[in-house]
């Protein structure tokens, strides 16, 4: 698909990003699964040395598969480049992440990094986030407060579940619940994150705000880099 083109090409671009001993955070989506193939083969073919830490298990297995040396979580640790999906994207690189349930090590990682690079398909640049629902990270025990405070705040929830069981919710790498919630529009994404970090039980939100420092957005084979 033209979609799924234009990941690649993002995808592509970002490599030429990424230097010779090089501390990467990587992502997690389709679209970085695409990059850290592209990583592991110019790991492979010796035009790169790097390491990485990833931001899910799924991108840690992919990143194993295609030969990208991992780094273990320790203190101090601090990445040169992170490389990462969107759901959203607005002018100011205000973002909506975690479609993939991996919110909170992205945020975690992305915080911990000098350079935070967006890599987007055309779809993603939106004039105003929230068409997407807006992903949280719940503590089980908390979910009928946080449904109840997300619902107050003019957000429809909707507890995530396993694509193949609707029966079955779907757990983080944490092991805590992902509720998704549909806002339509959010007019002022501050506040709403600020309204969303003070409910207890969230652990994290999908809002990336003031993170990422550039987006390589492809629109057919073109790519261009916004900066806010
Ligand atoms: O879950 C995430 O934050 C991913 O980066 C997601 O937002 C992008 O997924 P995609 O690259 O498969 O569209």
């Amino acid at each position: 698909s033209q979609q799924a083109l234009e990941k690649r090409t993002a995808a592509a671009a970002a490599l030429r990003w990424v230097r010779d001993g090089m501390l990467l955070s990587l992502g997690t989506g389709s679209t970085s699964a695409a990059f850290i193939t592209l990583l592991g083969e110019a790991v492979q073919a010796g035009q790169l040395r790097v390491q990485g830490t990833a931001t899910s298990l799924a991108s840690e297995n992919l990143a194993r598969q295609v030969g990208i040396p991992l780094v273990e979580p320790r203190r101090g640790l601090r990445f040169d480049l992170a490389v990462d999906g969107a759901d959203e994207l607005d002018a100011q690189l205000r973002l909506i992440k975690g479609g993939g349930g991996a919110l909170l090590r992205e945020k975690l990682l992305e915080t911990a990094s000098e350079y935070f690079l967006v890599i987007a398909d055309s779809t993603k640049l939106v004039p105003q986030l929230g068409r997407f629902p807006l992903p949280l990270e719940v503590v089980p025990f908390a979910l009928p407060w946080v449904l109840d405070a997300v619902e107050k705040l003019g957000g429809a929830p909707e507890v995530r579940t396993v694509k193949a069981d609707p029966n079955q919710l779907y757990r983080s790498d944490q092991n805590n619940l992902l509720v998704d919630c549909y806002f339509n529009a959010i007019p002022d994404p501050e506040r709403l994150m600020h309204q969303l970090q003070n409910i207890p039980g969230i652990v994290e939100q999908g809002l990336f705000i003031g993170l990422a420092k550039a987006a390589l957005i492809a629109n057919g084979a073109d790519v261009q880099v916004i900066r806010p």
